[in-house]
């Protein structure tokens, strides 16, 4: 995301009750992260192994993640928490379901580093808000 986008987000997010404390640099991280996550889960799920549904409801998660975070004024602290555990949640499963194929599938392995490189993004933004 560049920076232009970055002010617009940050200006919608300023008016959010109780959000004025949130850590932009890692909210971007986060988006990134979730963009990321999702692209490789897609491609997971496209060789049809057994963790292609989790990789889908990954990419799915990720999806719904990185666009609410384009829309904070629809979101609360407590709404955008709940969020990301959900995120966190959904990434850990599908990296338990790609890692077993790290070893023989390069896409697996890739979707699970994307789903805890995710998981550890939601966490770090999640820590950010908790004061
Ligand atoms: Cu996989």
């Amino acid at each position: 995301m560049d920076a232009k986008m970055m002010d617009a987000v940050s200006a919608d997010m300023m008016s959010m009750p109780g959000m004025q404390s949130m850590d932009m640099a890692l909210m971007q991280a986060c988006m990134d992260a979730c963009a990321a996550c999702e692209q490789s889960c897609t491609v997971c799920a496209v060789q049809g192994m057994d963790c292609a549904p989790a990789s889908m409801n990954c990419a799915d998660t990720c999806n719904t993640m990185m666009r609410s975070m384009l829309r904070m004024q629809g979101m609360t602290p407590a709404s955008m928490m709940a969020m990301l555990d959900a995120c966190i949640a959904m990434c850990e499963t599908c990296e338990d379901m790609c890692l077993p194929h790290a070893e023989t599938s390069e896409v697996c392995k890739m979707s699970a580093q994307a789903c805890r490189a995710c998981a550890d993004a939601c966490q770090a933004l999640k820590e950010s808000m908790a004061v």
